[in-house]
Formats: structure tokens, C-alpha cells, sequence
């Protein structure tokens, strides 16, 4: 039997340079913790750089969670909640219309909204929930619904997949964020969120959303149980996604926060792991134009050195986020332009305000408007 050879740092480091792909056994062995992070850096640092310059992207949004209650039981999960606990909570239009008016007034250009699957809404009032913010607040980019939700629609509508999505984006759905990707291989799934939406059925959800011309993002949870094996064969999914259809906009590793969880027992990831996790997804996915530091969950320090590690986005300024402050992160649930603006130019980097779709925001006074594409390098 002939046996592939072991990758070797020059090796990797010879492709990186020459635009080749890497293999999962080049990402596996990019893990290992004899391989130098600042190395591993460095090359991510090279693609981010050809790719986007010295920019660092960011954009002013709100986040929404209409409930927590959710029939699923993600033993990572500290946001859901049974239906009859009093911690579940589900709000009522005027709530949601409050938020959407908090938003524009904040100049928010986005509005991120995910939630739980309660037990008895149905498909019709996560409808509602996008067309109600979409008739008050024609301007706001409603990021709406994860591929775990659209499942759970199918299964509450019997309907396809295309059909849903097109019914939502009629209501003003304007594209979908990443999460419930988790990791995809069925070793870690099954033990972490075995009833969700399986890797095929979010993958597929995915690349019907992008045949319909709906952006999308993806995510990757890691920091758990999941091994460097998982997280590499989860890249490469996403990889061969991409390669089909072009229509991931960025991809934002998740560190995992263990607080409030069924997982509590495990350690935060490390910074180390959080850098390394950051640099191999910008280096095995060569075909996404941005890998996000999502700050919130990074923490400001780490989300600003990632700007290093291959990362190019800050995600944003983030009013109500709850997913992550309930699991227990520390960070502020809001930070203002001039405190992101200030840590991107820290870190060396020139800040660009993006709207939701990557085009530059140009802004006077409290009008904005949506300048041209960002576009990006090789
Ligand atoms: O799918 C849940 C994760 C995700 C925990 O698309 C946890 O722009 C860590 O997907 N510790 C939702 N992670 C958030 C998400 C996201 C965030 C920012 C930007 C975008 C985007 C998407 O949060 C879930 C799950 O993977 N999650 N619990 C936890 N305890
Ligand atoms: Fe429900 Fe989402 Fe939490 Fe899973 S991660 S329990 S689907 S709210």
C-alpha cells in the first residue's frame, strides 16, 4: 500500500505561496501544536493580504432572537429554553417593531435574527416576523434564519426547501447568516446535536439558498469535543460548497463558551486555538473571500490579533446579542464605531464600514447609502 506523504512546513508553506490548495491532511497537520503558531499565522496573514489588502471590515447592526424556546436540546446551547420554563420568553410584534426602530435609529444597516423553535409557532409567524420588520423598516438588511430553521420549516409546511426560501425572501428575507453548522461530521454531531438538521440537510439548504441568488455565511463550532480531523473535514465541506456555487459571503469560527451548558466541564478554547482555528480556516478555504472574528465570542483582544491571523471582518457593532452572553462571554454587548474603528487602526489595519452584502457604506450625517462592491484579490 502506498502511503501519502506526512506534509512538511516548507511544503505547505510552498503551495500557500504558489495559490495551490491545501489537503485535510496539510490542515491536520497545520494543528499540530509542534507546527508554530506564528508561522501557521503568517501564511494565513499572506492569503488574508491578497485577498483584502490592508482593510478590515466591519458593519452596524442589531441583533434579533424573537424566542428562545426551542424543541432541540444542543447540549452546547445555554440560550434555549422548555417551553414552560420561565426563562422562555416570546415576543410580541411590538417588541420586535421597538427593536427595529432601535436599529435604524443606531444606523444600523442590518439586523441579525435567529431564534429558537418553538414548540408551538408556526411557519407563518417566523413569516410575519421578517415581513412585519420589512414594511416598517424597508432599509434594514434582515439576515434572517439559519438552515436549522429553514429544516424545521420544512417540517412544519411539508413544503420544499426553494419554495420556503422564496416565500421568505418575498417577505424581505436578504440573505441567511451561518449558524447550526456546528461540525458536520456525524462522530461529534450525533453527540452534540443529533435531532437538528444533519451536515446534509444544512449543506443542502445552503446551496439551494445560493442557486436562488440569496447569500449566505457559514460557521464552524469549535473547542468542544470535536478533534483537528473534524474541523478540517468541516472546511473542506464548506470548500466543495463554495467551489459549486460561490455563494458564501464569509465564514466565522465560533469559539465554544461552556458556561450554562451540558458541556460545562470543558475549557474555553484557548487563545492559542482560537488564532490557529482562525489561520487554518483562512488558509483551507481559499475560496471565500472573508473569514470573520466575530469579537463578541473571540473577546476584543483576541478578535483584534486575528485581524493578523487571517481575518478580515469584526463582524459588527452588535446591540442584544444573547446566544453567547447567556453561555457566559464576558465581552460588552455593544461596542460604538469609534471603539471598533479605533481597534482595527490599533492592529494596524485601515477600517471600512460594509454593509451586509460587502459594499462600502457611505454615510453623512445620519443618511447612508450603499456605495460600491468591496472586491477582492485572488
Ligand atoms: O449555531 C450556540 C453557536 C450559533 C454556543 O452569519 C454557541 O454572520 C459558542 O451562527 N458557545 C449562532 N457558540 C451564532 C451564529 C453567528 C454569529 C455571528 C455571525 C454570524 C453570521 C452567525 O452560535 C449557533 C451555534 O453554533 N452557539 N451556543 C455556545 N455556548
Ligand atoms: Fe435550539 Fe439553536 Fe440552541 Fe440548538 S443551538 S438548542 S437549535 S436554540
Amino acid at each position: 500500500m502506498i502511503r501519502a506523504k506526512e506534509p512538511s512546513l516548507p511544503e505547505i508553506r510552498a503551495k500557500v505561496e504558489a495559490g495551490e490548495r491545501l489537503t485535510l491532511e496539510d490542515g491536520i497537520f497545520l494543528y499540530q501544536p509542534s507546527v508554530p503558531l506564528n508561522e501557521v499565522g503568517e501564511l494565513a496573514n499572506l492569503v488574508r493580504e491578497r485577498k483584502n489588502g490592508n482593510f478590515a471590515y466591519y458593519n452596524i447592526n442589531t441583533h434579533l432572537n424573537p424566542t428562545n424556546v426551542c424543541v432541540y436540546r444542543c447540549i452546547f446551547c445555554a440560550f434555549r429554553s422548555d417551553l414552560k420554563d420561565p426563562k422562555g420568553y416570546l415576543m410580541p410584534d411590538e417588541q420586535i417593531l421597538e427593536r427595529g426602530r432601535e436599529a435604524v435609529e443606531s444606523g444600523s444597516t442590518e439586523m441579525h435574527i435567529v431564534g429558537g423553535l418553538h414548540h408551538q409557532m408556526k411557519y407563518e409567524w417566523y413569516r410575519h416576523v421578517i415581513a412585519l420588520l420589512h414594511q416598517a423598516y424597508p432599509r434594514l438588511h434582515l439576515k434572517a434564519w439559519t438552515a436549522v430553521e429553514i429544516n424545521w420549516f420544512q417540517h412544519l409546511t411539508k413544503k420544499p426547501v426553494r419554495e420556503i426560501l422564496e416565500d421568505l425572501m418575498q417577505a424581505g428575507l436578504g440573505s441567511m447568516p451561518g449558524g447550526g453548522a456546528e461540525i458536520f461530521h456525524p462522530e461529534v454531531r450525533d453527540q452534540i446535536c443529533e435531532h437538528k438538521a444533519d451536515a446534509r440537510n444544512w449543506i443542502d439548504i445552503h446551496r439551494t439558498a445560493h442557486q436562488l441568488g440569496l447569500k449566505t455565511n457559514a460557521t464552524m463550532l469549535y473547542g468542544h469535543i470535536e478533534k483537528p480531523y473534524h474541523r478540517v473535514d468541516h472546511l473542506i465541506r464548506l470548500r466543495e460548497l463554495q467551489d459549486e456555487t460561490g455563494g458564501f459571503q464569509t465564514f466565522i469560527p465560533l469559539a465554544f463558551h461552556p458556561a450554562n451548558t451540558g458541556l460545562d466541564h470543558i475549557k474555553k478554547p484557548s487563545g492559542v486555538l482560537d488564532l490557529r482555528t482562525m489561520a487554518v480556516s483562512r488558509l483551507m478555504l481559499d475560496n471565500f473571500d472573508h473569514i470573520k472574528a466575530y469579537w463578541i465570542m473571540l473577546g476584543i483582544g483576541t478578535a483584534q490579533t486575528a485581524l493578523a491571523y487571517g481575518a478580515d471582518d469584526l463582524d459588527g457593532t452588535v446591540r442584544h446579542e444573547l446566544i453567547y452572553h447567556d453561555a457566559g462571554a464576558e465581552t460588552p454587548e455593544v461596542l460604538t464605531v469609534e471603539q471598533i474603528e479605533r481597534l482595527i487602526r490599533e492592529a494596524g489595519r485601515e477600517p471600512v464600514e460594509r454593509d451586509t452584502l460587502y459594499h462600502r457604506v457611505v454615510r453623512d450625517g445620519d443618511n447612508w447609502t450603499s456605495g460600491e462592491l468591496i472586491t477582492t484579490g485572488a
